[in-house]
């Protein structure tokens, strides 16, 4: 079917129609994907279970929900027009300015007509006789294409403890990953906030400003730095668009990974004093956000570095948070940057209101759930609202949660029984003419997640095309090519402090997944490899006619 075929309207697909492409998720990865396929001619049906595009940014609404990347840099660079006209008014945008920046987008470039909502994939099954996959979803429709693409995100699919007693609360129970749309009232509420990661972090101090009382539920404290947000300054923002194709080139060049125009000091901390060191970590602080691990260049390398940096936040904390016991219940004895480094505004704080207690759940673990709250060993705290700010089983979760069949039925439930395995973070074998967009195995969580977005949508969209140009229909990697790649991750985290403490970026949140380092810790040397890959003829994939 050619793209002048394509229906106008996406509110369902007759099943058993044929695309070139299917697209799962509308979120940054899935709408850029959209255009570029789009813009090569191909037909392109994209899947979203949510009722609206945006992915994260759809779903997770929880008060004080923002961005902790700055916002010149978290956008599009596909379109020049857009990247000049879209204004951001804050240094880190906030849930429903990113929101509607994508809705913006998808209006933008008439993208709905070619996204189906409220659909979420069930299955995506490979068909090796006709070189097809076929994509069911739970309202039970059939569609197939010739290249599948999963654009599901790396954060997606939320985690929710499974507490004994969940269904016995009689209060309202919310998760942070899945907001609901309409205004949460605290007002007057006895509300529990179960975690401490970014999630966390972001929304206590606005629940606390809103609640009656807010019991904070920590399992292992975190370390968070302020954002530093402030009003954008209109002078950056003129003088970055003045070329931002330039701006946007340094960022991919710097070592920086989070795409940050700020740049790494270089020092190596133990070898200078601690008065020299703490006058560069009040630095960078006072910068903001995850910049502060830029500090050195060797916190996440060398385990004495990082207690420098540790020992510094500690610091801070105990002189923010005005009870001893209450602040020293917030200092982590881990690893900086270890677990993703938070950014907050005013979370230290927060716990100098009368209205906020801090309650240690690692001596004495949630038990269950009650009718009137939740039980931690012989206490009962008596809750109107649970918030499980509990995280996600990340990067792979919501590919698992799919049934994906490729060659000779292999499921990648199978497949990844000991722990993901792809080519590139890009694709993997036995599942041929699968891409997947920030797959595990590629940079992604660990990198300004949009423009990494794009250079996977800009090698799936040239490769797809190279495949067309050549009438080739198939391209899968091949097992040597997957099986280096794998052990090449491996080997990266290897030298940093990276493997050596419980983060989902190891899959450690999540009871039984495999523990293996997910991401891959090599930008930006990770695109110059895929574009390798390509000028050598696609070197580690075999391509076939079918
Ligand atoms: O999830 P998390 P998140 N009993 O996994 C606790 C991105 N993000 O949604 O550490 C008690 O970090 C768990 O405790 P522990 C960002 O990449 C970005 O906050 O496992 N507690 C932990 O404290 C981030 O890293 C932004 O001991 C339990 C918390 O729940 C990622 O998303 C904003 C428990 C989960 O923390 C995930 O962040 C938000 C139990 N049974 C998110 N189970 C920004 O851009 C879990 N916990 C700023």
């Amino acid at each position: 079917m050619s793209a002048s075929q394509q229906k106008s309207s996406a509110s369902t697909s007759p099943s058993g129609e044929h695309y070139d492409a299917i697209v799962v998720g509308a979120g940054f990865g899935g709408l850029a994907m959209l255009n570029r396929l789009r813009k090569q001619g191909m037909s392109v049906r994209v899947l979203e279970a949510g009722t609206g595009v945006g992915g994260t940014w759809y779903w997770n609404r929880y008060p004080g929900a923002r961005c902790d990347v700055e916002s010149m840099e978290y956008s599009f660079q596909f379109d020049e027009a857009l990247q000049q006209e879209w204004e951001w008014p804050e240094r880190y945008s906030p849930q429903p300015v990113i929101l509607k920046y994508l809705n913006h987008v998808a209006d933008r470039f008439d993208m709905r007509k070619d996204i189906q909502f409220n659909t979420r994939v069930k299955s995506a099954v490979f068909n090796e006789n006709t070189n097809r996959w076929t994509v069911t979803t739970e309202n039970g429709e059939s569609l197939s294409a010739t290249f599948c693409i999963m654009a599901t995100g790396c954060l997606s699919a939320p985690n929710t403890p499974d507490f004994k007693g969940a269904d016995s609360f009689k209060g309202e129970i919310y998760h942070t990953g899945k907001w609901p749309h309409e205004e949460v009232d605290f007002t007057g509420k006895r509300v529990g906030v179960i975690g401490t990661g970014s999630s966390a972090i972001q929304s206590i101090p606005i629940i606390a400003e809103r609640a009656k009382h807010l019991t904070v539920f920590q399992r292992t404290p975190n370390y968070s730095v302020p954002a530093g947000n402030r009003p954008m300054d209109p002078e950056l923002q003129k003088q970055i668009k003045a070329d931002y194709a330039a701006f946007r080139e340094r960022e991919n060049q710097q070592q920086t990974a989070f795409g940050s125009r700020f740049e790494s000091s270089n020092v190596e901390i133990l070898k200078i004093t601690k008065a020299e060191r703490d006058a560069i970590f009040e630095k960078y602080w006072q910068i903001g956000g995850l910049l502060f691990l830029y500090a050195s260049s060797d916190l996440l390398l060398n385990r004495e570095a990082n207690e420098t940096a540790a020992e510094f936040i500690r610091e801070k904390i105990r002189t923010i948070v005005k009870d001893p016991a209450t602040a020293q219940l917030l200092c982590p004895d881990t690893v900086v940057g270890c677990k993703r480094l938070c950014a907050d505004s005013g979370y230290f704080e927060t716990f100098n209101r009368p209205n906020v207690k801090l309650v240690d759940v690692k001596s004495a673990p949630i038990e269950e759930l009650t009718p009137k709250g939740l039980r931690t060993g012989n206490t009962e705290y008596e809750l109107d609202c649970i918030v499980f700010a509990t995280g996600f089983d990340a990067m792979t979760g919501s590919l698992l949660r799919m049934d994906i069949r490729g060659r000779k039925g292999l499921t990648l439930q199978q497949k990844w029984a000991e722990g993901p395995r792809t080519y590139l973070g890009l694709t993997t074998v036995g599942f041929p003419n699968m891409f997947i967009i920030s797959g595990p195995g590629s940079p992604s969580v660990l990198t300004n997640m949009v423009p990494s977005i794009e250079q996977h949508v800009n090698w799936i969209g040239d490769t797809i095309k190279d495949l067309r140009e050549r009438q080739l229909i198939c391209i899968e990697p091949v097992a040597e090519a997957e099986n280096a790649w794998v052990d090449h991750v491996n080997e990266v985290a290897g030298y940093t402090l990276f493997p050596t403490c419980n983060s989902w970026y190891l899959g450690a949140n999540i009871p039984g997944k495999p523990r293996v380092f997910m991401p891959y810790l090599g930008f930006p040397a990770y695109t110059a490899k895929c574009n390798e890959v390509r000028a050598k003829g696609y070197e580690g994939f075999a391509l076939s006619k079918g």
